[in-house]
């Protein structure tokens, strides 16, 4: 059989979390971005008596990118309900880092992206974005420097931003987490001299 080649040829995925407060754009950052068809798992928000008129997560939207031909990102998307904030622990696991959607039509909803990160930082320490979406001609800088203020975001983590609708601006947060990600290698202890022991050849 000429399988032993194949079997060897182990593509690598990591996974990446993508968060931020309700209706910030997580979802559609994730459709758009996607290779394959996102599975959603959206329902109809309730609202007490009014009617239905928008959409949320409830549990999770999964999404996937290929890098290259030995890396796949698989995006997982938050749910937005404080109720399903026990699945933030579940896909947090095992997380290469995580991105995070702060919304400039609603600045009022920057305590909850910090509380979202904040929550995420006590997880793990890994490397992570934050994207600026729904700028809609908003002065790019001011919206910087006050989405850092109000994140207190230390210097170390990039902030872009993004319209999450454009392919083009989702790739350019992608490629600036992953860039965050080998300045974070960087910065860790260099490997120890591995010289044999534990090892299991
Ligand atoms: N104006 C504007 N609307 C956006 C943008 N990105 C997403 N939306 C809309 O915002 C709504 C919520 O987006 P969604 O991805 O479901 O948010 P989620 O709750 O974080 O998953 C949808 O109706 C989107 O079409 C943007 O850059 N500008
Ligand atoms: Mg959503």
């Amino acid at each position: 059989m000429a399988t032993q080649n194949i079997k060897r040829r182990r593509s690598r995925s990591a996974k990446l979390v993508v968060t931020g407060p309700f209706d910030a754009g997580k979802t559609t950052f994730i459709r758009t971005i996607s290779q394959m068809t996102v599975l959603s798992t959206e329902r109809d928000v309730s609202t007490g008596a009014s009617t239905p008129d928008s959409r949320t997560t409830v549990a999770m939207d999964f999404g996937r990118i290929t890098v290259d031909s030995d890396l796949a990102l698989h995006l997982y998307g938050t749910p937005g309900q404080q109720r399903f904030e026990f699945m933030w622990d579940i896909l947090a696991e095992g997380m290469l880092g995580f991105v995070l959607i702060a919304d400039a039509a609603r600045p009022e909803s920057l305590a909850e992206a910090r509380r979202i990160r904040q929550h995420f930082v006590d997880i793990a320490d890994v490397p992570s974005v934050v994207v600026i979406n729904k700028a809609d001609g908003q002065d790019p800088g001011t919206l910087l420097e006050e989405t850092r203020t109000g994140l207190g975001l230390p210097s170390r983590v990039p902030i872009l931003v993004a319209d999450v609708r454009e392919r083009d601006d989702v790739k350019a947060a992608l490629l600036t987490f992953l860039n965050a990600v080998l300045d974070h290698l960087r910065d860790q202890p260099g490997p120890s001299v591995a010289t044999g022991t534990g090892g299991t050849g």
